[in-house]
């Protein structure tokens, strides 16, 4: 078994040798999906993984426009259209310096297995740009915005692709990138999910990711007759996936302990109540600030600069920032200070390392393709109501949300459990993703 894995990823690695981060999310497929794939004939040697791995279409493209002192700027494009085995290719745009092709294809590929997991007919696809949106005016995002949809609309469509938010992309970036597909095409579809609630978003997507995390964390600690009430929750980031999972825990009566963002994280031991959250989301969502400025409104809290919030001694643990942002002596020190459970907002958070750490201590962790699907599953039922020119109630999509999350949990305990009754969240979610692709591919021949 050991020998098919690595010889796997060494034909992986001769491909894409320069892209970490991509082959970090394969590996972590490759080790708990190969053993499942020998043991099943109709898998076995009809090279699917193998598939799924290259991309269906890689697109890349120039974005130039201008900035408000008149300068021409130069930015890179992306989509990747990784697989449409299930349905038509659907993920966000993350628009952050960070981004490139090892980045977006990691992103894609996570994307495929999710997109799975959430039950409902979506492909997997990522894209994005180097383009910096932090100190740029609402008129220069809006010129990007306008100039990256001037190439990007030949490749989308509601039946072919449908981008989303992510990392710098919010509600703002996705109404100008909208405005730009109708205004080309001549027409209003549901080619992008996260659109405003007057013309055509669906309610509770804002939501959707943080809310989904906590309730599928929420479904972890109730198989150890455990919940959120009373415990300490330290949460990462301080944007969308952040903010509104923040606004769960507490909903849920547990003591959200922390915040963060790139240049820091902020601890408020007294806990971050609905008042002091709302703040956030103005200084964060309205006035784009830094979540340092919450020290000058609550003094009695700190901020501690340039550093990640695991040292802060917690219950639960809600990684909602970036990728690797959660590494081996994170864990560690999230474990010697009992941490009962880790569940992943962001994608790929925490290091493979870290991941380990958690399953030897035999914590409940859920990796980031089963727990943050709430945000693609709800984008998935926008582009349902969409379809049907008809909009569902706040609580309506909220009770779908739920159950898309508990069913999620029920695939990964039903591929994931291990002999002596652990539950490998990981192995679940990676296993059931991959068998629903798996079947569709092998329906559709070689193509
Ligand atoms: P936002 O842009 O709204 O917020 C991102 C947050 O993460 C900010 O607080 C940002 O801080 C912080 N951050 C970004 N990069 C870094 C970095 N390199 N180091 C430290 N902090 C960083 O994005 P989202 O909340 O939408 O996304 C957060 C995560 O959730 C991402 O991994 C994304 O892929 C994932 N996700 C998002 C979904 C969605 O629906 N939006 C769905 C599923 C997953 P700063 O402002 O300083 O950059
Ligand atoms: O990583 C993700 O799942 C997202 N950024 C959301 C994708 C979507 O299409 O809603």
């Amino acid at each position: 078994m050991k020998r098919n894995i690595e010889a796997f990823l060494e034909l992986v690695k001769e491909r894409n040798g320069h892209e970490p981060e991509f082959l970090q999310a394969v590996e972590e497929v490759a080790e708990t999906v190969i053993p499942y794939i020998v043991k099943h004939d109709i898998y076995y040697g009809k090279n699917i993984l193998l598939r799924m791995v290259e991309p269906e279409r890689v697109i890349s493209f120039r974005v130039c426009w201008v900035d408000d002192k008149g300068e021409i700027q130069v930015n890179r494009g992306y989509r990747i259209q990784m697989n449409s085995a299930i349905g038509p290719y659907k993920g966000g745009l993350r628009f952050h310096p960070t981004v490139n092709m090892s980045i977006l294809k990691f992103l894609a590929f996570e994307q495929v297995f999710k997109n799975s997991l959430t039950t409902l007919p979506m492909g997997g696809g990522k894209g994005g740009s180097d383009f910096d949106p932090k100190g740029k005016s609402d008129n220069e995002i809006m010129r990007f915005c306008h100039a990256f949809m001037s190439e990007l609309f030949r490749h989308i469509g509601p039946n072919t692709d449908i981008p989303a938010g992510d990392i710098g992309v919010g509600s703002r970036e996705i109404g100008f990138l909208f405005g730009m597909y109708k205004k080309l095409r001549n027409e209003f579809t549901g080619v992008i999910t996260g659109k405003g609630m007057t013309w055509g978003g669906s309610l509770i997507r804002p939501e959707a990711t943080g809310y989904g995390n906590v309730y599928f964390a929420q479904k972890m600690l109730e198989t150890k007759n455990d919940s959120f009430k009373g415990k300490d929750v330290i949460v990462s980031g301080s944007g969308n996936v952040a903010q509104y999972a923040a606004e769960k825990v507490i909903q849920l009566g547990g003591k959200v302990l922390t915040l963060s963002d790139s240049s820091g994280y902020i601890y408020d031991a007294n806990g971050i109540d609905i008042d002091k959250l709302a703040f956030v989301m103005e200084l964060k969502n309205v006035k784009r600030g830094r979540i340092s400025e919450y020290i000058e409104a609550y003094p009695t809290a700190k901020f501690i600069k340039g550093k990640t919030p695991w040292e802060i001694k917690c219950d639960i643990a809600l990684p909602c920032a970036t990728q690797n942002e959660l590494n081996e002596e994170d864990a560690n020190t999230l474990l010697n200070n009992g941490c009962i459970c880790v569940s992943e907002g962001a994608n790929m958070p925490s290091t493979k390392e870290a991941i380990t750490a958690f399953h030897k201590a035999k914590i409940l962790f859920a990796p980031g393709k089963a727990s943050n699907a709430g945000g693609v599953a709800t984008s998935g039922l926008e582009m349902t109501q969409n379809s049907l020119r008809y909009k569902w109630t706040r609580e309506e999509v909220d009770n779908k949300l739920k159950d898309i999350m508990s069913d999620i949990h029920k695939s990964c305990l039903e591929f994931g459990k291990d002999e002596d009754g652990y539950v490998d969240y990981v192995k679940g979610a990676n296993i059931a993703g991959f068998v629903k692709v798996a079947e569709a591919m092998l329906a559709q021949g070689i193509v």
